[in-house]
């Protein structure tokens, strides 16, 4: 991941939102206007805390937030020449898959549980798996298929069968074109970009890398993602656009590890893009380099000082490999079920997306080990997350609005709104028998906002006494907390430190086995 300048963000969100900065709070317009919001400099602490409790995600970002689980199908002349990055001078004779087959890329990860699949339409060697007419440095002069395939019809084609969203990554970076450097590239790459949003059906998410390389010529490209944004916008209003957009922020590692404490509602005017990219293409985030990459983007003491708060939430990418392209060598590292369970715990249940890339191969499928992991992981996630142990638990809490047994019905769209007590919420379950955990899942219905501060989990124990097993900071869509194993039959959960009355979608307790 590698992002260029922030103030080409920060124009283009302004754009894209069609807010401008001012000392008034904006009137909510639009539902996906509802993101951003102004901090006057007359707020108090608590006015700010309180702006901040009401900022809602976008619908595009609450729909893609909610389905946690996305792909990326790293694939291209890479796949062939053994590289990372292509230097755009490979022979487009080189793409020969033997067997392409994304009927079974798409069918593997539907049954995973995946629910959006992001094609490298064109990697940072130009190379595009489309026969796009403004280059000819494409499929179309590739033996596959004679010159007459196209990878992207497939994958998309395939999406749709199996009922799975559609992403295209397309890299702004091409060391292919001739244009590149110069203005008329942003033209090429609208023209481009467009054959990608009109011809294939929806389009759910475009991820945008920041990287900006020189091209054949030698020149650097000025981005024009004002002009991107407008144009996605235009063609495919639902699709979110990540990570170098307005909707989708890159968690700022490639480890699949999000933050403990991981706030979607952050101060727009202090993030360090910079940071971030100094800190591209490395395994271990080496903090403290600027906000951005920081422990801590929301906490109190962060949007106190911001001039406006945005709903941007994390998105974690990571391959299953140690490359995000095929490697024949790489075979033996791919990621155990264990390690994507991990992985799903540090992503999804640390309130971000998961965007997990799976590579295919030569031939143009999904490796066996891939596959193997991919299924393994999918029964570990079965076993585990299948049924709540406080189903059938009487739930008692002093509510303001909404029924008791909507925390554990197991929809997210019944939340309730519990009434606090000296600043705190107590769930309270009792169990029909003993049960045994070692996972606790809390969700809060993110449409109203993102609300807990901190929270805590306390079992009673065999003299009757309450004690405490887990505690944690933010909830957000999603918070998973893994503790020892514990027996009990009667438990409570304790919200202490809000920032507004939080909507309580979900609490969950479950067995996770070695
Ligand atoms: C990076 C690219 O340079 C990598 O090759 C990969 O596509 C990753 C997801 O983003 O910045």
């Amino acid at each position: 991941m590698w992002l260029n300048s922030y103030s080409h963000f920060l124009k283009a969100t302004i754009a894209c939102t069609g807010l401008l900065f001012s000392s008034v709070v904006l009137p909510v317009v639009h539902a996906q206007e509802q993101n951003v919001v102004v901090i006057n400099p007359t707020d108090s602490p608590a006015d700010i805390v309180h702006k901040a409790a009401n900022v809602v995600p976008s619908e595009r970002q609450f729909n893609w937030q909610r389905q946690e689980l996305t792909a990326f199908l790293h694939y291209g002349v890479n796949t062939y020449t053994g590289r990372e990055w292509g230097d755009g001078k490979e022979s487009p004779a080189i793409f020969n898959p033997t067997d392409l087959d994304a009927d079974q890329w798409i069918r593997e990860l539907k049954s995973a549980g995946f629910k959006c699949a992001i094609l490298t339409c064109k990697h940072h060697d130009g190379f595009c798996l489309w026969p796009s007419a403004y280059t000819e440095h494409s499929v179309k002069h590739s033996p596959w298929k004679d010159g007459k395939g196209d990878v992207v019809r497939e994958v998309s084609d395939a999406c749709k069968k199996y009922g799975m969203d559609f992403g295209v990554y397309l890299s702004p970076w091409d060391r292919n074109s001739e244009l590149y450097g110069t203005e008329a590239y942003n033209d090429f790459f609208v023209k481009q970009l467009t054959e990608l949003l009109t011809l294939y059906g929806k389009v759910s998410e475009v991820w945008f890398d920041g990287a900006c390389g020189e091209g054949p010529n030698g020149k650097k490209q000025e981005y024009d993602f004002v002009r991107w944004y407008e144009l996605i916008r235009k063609l495919q209003p639902e699709a979110v656009i990540a990570v170098m957009g307005p909707d989708v922020r890159w968690v700022g590692t490639e480890t699949g590890r999000g933050r403990e404490m991981e706030w979607s509602v952050v101060p727009k005017d202090n993030l360090d893009q910079d940071a971030i990219a100094k800190n591209s293409q490395q395994e271990v985030l080496t903090a403290p380099v600027g906000d951005m990459m920081g422990q801590d983007l929301g906490s109190r003491k962060k949007i106190e000082k911001a001039k406006s708060l945005v709903w941007y939430p994390a998105e974690i990418d990571v391959s299953i490999r140690p490359g995000w392209f095929y490697h024949e060598a790489q075979d033996s590292k791919v990621k155990s079920p264990k390690e994507l369970m991990d992985i799903y715990f540090t992503s999804v249940g640390m309130n971000g997306v998961l965007l997990l890339n799976l590579p295919p191969n030569k031939e143009g499928k999904l490796a066996d080990a891939d596959v193997r992991s991919l299924r393994g992981f999918r029964q570990l996630y079965a076993t585990t997350f299948t049924d709540n142990l406080l189903a059938n638990a009487k739930v008692t809490c002093a509510l303001s609005e909404g029924k008791s047994r909507n925390v554990v019905d197991h929809n997210y769209d019944t939340s309730v709104l519990p009434k606090m007590k000296d600043g705190k919420a107590v769930f309270q379950f009792k169990l029909k028998n003993p049960a045994t955990f070692n996972v606790l899942s809390v969700q809060e219905d993110i449409r109203k906002g993102q609300r807990v501060e901190k929270f805590s989990l306390e079992v009673k124990d065999a003299k009757g006494n309450w004690k405490r097993v887990t505690e944690g900071t933010t909830v957000g869509h999603k918070r998973l907390l893994k503790f020892p194993v514990e027996t009990a039959k009667e438990v409570r959960l304790i919200i202490s430190e809000v920032r507004a009355v939080p909507a309580i979608s979900e609490i969950g307790l479950y067995r996770l086995r070695d």
